[in-house]
């Protein structure tokens, strides 16, 4: 059994994105009944709405889930606080630094797995006192960092000793086989459960990420401070002349960014609904329930077949 499957006590080496609006308890439960670290999207939310969720995770799975901190969000602090109280076991934390957090989360014995976009923000979370870190590529949908999966995981699994997750570009076995030869434990997926039958997002949504192929992406808000990939529409087209000459204000963006996601995920808005998506949208050719997605990628790996 590999070091995340021991820390965390799951069948699979598989983590599900925190996706805002989207990971809710329909998919964490359904990501981890299939094996894998289910996770709930907390951004977006207010701590009462993700209180209700991780209720509600409880009731469809006893095994381990995640709640994903969304650090840009106003409501970072709340939540910090409740996943104490409801006893959630791990926390993942994303789109910022978590260590004002840690100790507090630690000593509730909390495992704490933050995703970093860089070695420096690696090291800092390993002296912080991190559990395993996800280590996320540019190739990701949503709020991204610069680097690219392919160089950042070596350069971490270099500057760190702690279980390392690889995210960003992953949607089957071959990507998940990539990660392990670059010194990942496991990988995290995003976009490839966008497409799956227990992902609650409006179906024009999933055609989308379905129909996309390889140039289907651009990244939203380079020159702002909250670069964000999507899939090419009408809305990104608009986002990118608004933010033109970088003087919008970041919580207009996030106002922005946020309600246009809503638009995409419950009313299949693909003009200007903002549709989050990795460049793995290009290999996503079907929608499938959690439990094949996940098994066509960890039964086919090579490190579960013994080679
Ligand atoms: O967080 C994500 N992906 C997201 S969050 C989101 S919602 C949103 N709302 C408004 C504006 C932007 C996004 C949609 N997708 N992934 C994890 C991630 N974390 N990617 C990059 C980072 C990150 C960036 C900087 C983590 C830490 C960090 O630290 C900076 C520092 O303070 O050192």
């Amino acid at each position: 059994m590999n070091t995340l499957q021991e820390l965390l006590q799951i069948d699979y080496p598989i983590f599900q994105g925190g996706m805002a609006n989207i990971a809710t308890h329909k998919l964490a439960a359904a990501v981890s009944n299939a094996g894998g670290l289910g996770t709930i999207g907390s951004g977006g939310w207010d701590v009462e709405k993700v209180r209700e969720e991780v209720r509600l995770t409880k009731e469809l799975t006893d095994k381990p889930f995640a709640v994903n901190i969304m650090l840009m969000s106003p409501h970072a602090e709340d939540i910090s606080n409740m996943v104490i109280e409801e006893k959630v076991q791990v926390v993942t934390t994303g789109a910022g630094n978590p260590g004002i957090y840690m100790e507090k989360w630690k000593n509730a014995g909390i495992k704490v797995i933050p995703v970093v976009p860089s070695v420096a923000l690696a090291k800092r979370m390993e002296r912080s006192g991190a559990d395993a870190l996800i280590v996320e590529g540019t190739e990701a949908g949503g709020h991204i960092g610069e680097i690219t999966t392919f160089t950042l995981v070596p350069q971490v699994r270099d500057a760190v000793s702690l279980p390392i997750v690889a995210a960003g570009g992953i949607a089957d076995s071959r990507g998940f086989d990539a990660a392990l030869c670059l010194g990942a434990d496991g990988v995290q997926l995003g976009t490839v459960l966008l497409a799956s039958t227990e992902c609650p997002i409006h179906e024009n949504y999933k055609k989308s990420v379905v129909k996309a192929k390889d140039t289907s992406t651009v990244v939203t808000g380079r020159n702002t401070g909250a670069p964000v990939r999507v899939i090419k529409n009408k809305m990104a087209k608009k986002y990118l002349e608004m933010t033109k000459y970088g003087d919008v204000k970041l919580e207009e963006i996030e106002e922005l960014t946020l309600g246009s996601l809503r638009k995409a995920v419950f009313e299949g808005d693909m003009d200007f609904g903002s549709i989050m998506a990795g460049q793995s949208a290009g290999l996503v050719k079907e929608i499938r329930p959690v439990k094949e997605i996940l098994d066509s990628i960890y039964l086919q790996s090579k490190e579960y077949r013994g080679l």
